[in-house]
């Protein structure tokens, strides 16, 4: 009947997708945040009434969007309050970040995201595991001593993609422009950077 999809099934569809990523990437360890799970409550059926559309994975509760980071677990694990979770909802979903990232890789080569990220970001990123693996921690990690923690990144290259931030946040495009960010990028790589700021990233 209704060929558009109701602008309350966008979370939902994030909150999918973000878990699917998760089962590829390995990025959390699902039996870890379900398996302490004593006593699991009598399971509803598969399908979640609309107004209570969001599953919780481990019990298969269904909650109400609003439940969702909160800060009131209402999942008998608490996984609508997981903090990765609640971090990646306010950041740039990764495909998209993933995707950004490609695109400076592409246009100026394999190694560029040194620039950014230290040595470990040369060959597109592999010894950091890929693009799709930084992606997420950019969306995950709360702060960049998480972002840091969750990549191994060494102190020195933490530090340096600190000064870029900063400098981005205080208005100082020339640190991007010595990087050798093109005038034409400028526009989205400041808008990205900017986006993890004003999401508690340099807290
Ligand atoms: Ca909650």
């Amino acid at each position: 009947m209704s060929s558009s999809m109701p602008k309350t099934m966008i979370w939902p569809t994030f909150i999918i997708s973000l878990l699917l990523l998760h089962a590829t990437a390995n990025a959390i360890d699902l039996s870890r945040l379900y398996g302490h799970m004593a006593n699991p409550i009598q399971k509803r059926s598969d399908a979640c009434h609309p107004y209570e559309p969001f599953k919780c994975p481990g019990d298969g509760n269904c909650i109400s969007i609003q439940y969702l980071c909160d800060g009131a677990p209402d999942c008998s694990d608490g996984y609508d309050e997981d903090m990765r979770l609640c971090t990646a909802a306010k950041r740039p979903p990764v495909e998209e970040t993933a995707s950004f990232l490609q695109s400076l890789i592409a246009s100026h080569g394999p190694n560029y995201l040194e620039k950014l990220f230290g040595s470990k970001a040369r060959d597109a990123l592999s010894p950091l595991g890929g693009v799709e693996k930084v992606a997420i921690a950019l969306s995950e990690s709360q702060t960049i001593e998480d972002f840091g923690a969750a990549l191994h990144l060494m102190r020195s290259d933490l530090e340096h993609l600190r000064s870029v931030f900063m400098a981005v946040e205080n208005g100082d495009l020339g640190m991007l422009k010595s990087l050798g960010i093109k005038d034409s990028e400028l526009g989205d790589v400041k808008f990205f950077l900017e986006k993890l700021v004003n999401t508690g990233f340099l807290d």
